[in-house]
């Protein structure tokens, strides 16, 4: 059953089919499919969690809003917008969460810091997340049409333990990384250090 909810907490300028429109002008069909299956599954976990279901709705439709942006958009962001440096180094798996966030703000007009964190975080974790951010974390993991080793096991773990699941994936990503040479953002050792040892049997 899909929740189309509508919006009163004026936390974006306008109704959901609005934001809606607005992120289809973003993202290819496939992508956008992707979005509002996250929109659904975030609403769900929300609902388990106590969490603002439409802030999980907002966050779930943007959190790749800036995921099929041209390199150059970020590049000139992270200068604009005095962001780390170090953001130079890596790409867009890692610019379409920290930098989107920053493109929602500006361009969606979504000031609300936790949907902004839950953009930041969606891909890395992060130390500290907030039950919206783990729940975005987590939605964007197991959302029904994603398909690999564990993702059962990571759909049991978020309906049962919201944070013993945020460790689960940021050990299987970690290992996943390097596994295949990729090169690790500091944040992610940030969150699997975080987030991992206290589940040493995960
Ligand atoms: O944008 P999605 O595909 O929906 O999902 P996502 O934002 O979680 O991105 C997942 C990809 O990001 C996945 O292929 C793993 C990669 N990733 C996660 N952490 C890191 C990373 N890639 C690099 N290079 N470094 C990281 O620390
Ligand atoms: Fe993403
Ligand atoms: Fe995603």
């Amino acid at each position: 059953m899909v929740t189309e909810l509508t919006y009163t907490e004026n936390i974006f300028a306008g109704t959901r089919a609005e934001l809606l429109a607005k992120i289809s002008q973003q993202l290819k069909p496939k992508r956008f499919k992707h979005v509002q299956r996250v929109e659904q599954t975030a609403i769900t976990l929300a609902k388990r969690n106590a969490v603002d279901l439409e802030k999980a709705s907002i966050a779930g439709l943007v959190h790749d809003y800036a995921k099929q942006r041209p390199d150059e958009d970020f590049i000139t962001a992270i200068k604009q917008y005095h962001l780390d440096p170090m953001l130079l180094d890596y790409g867009n798996a890692i610019w379409h969460g920290v930098v989107g966030a920053e493109l929602i703000k500006h361009e969606l007009g979504i000031y609300d810091e936790d949907i902004l964190n839950a953009v930041r975080h969606h891909t890395t974790g992060a130390v500290y997340m907030s039950p919206l951010e783990q729940i975005v974390y987590m939605a964007d993991y197991i959302e029904p049409q994603r398909d690999f080793p564990g993702v059962d096991e990571a759909r049991q773990l978020a309906k049962t333990d919201l944070a013993k699941s945020v460790a689960f994936q940021a050990k299987h990503t970690l290992e996943y990384l390097v596994e295949n040479g990729k090169p690790v953002y500091p944040k992610s050792i940030d969150t699997y250090n975080a987030w991992v040892p206290q589940y040493p049997t995960i």
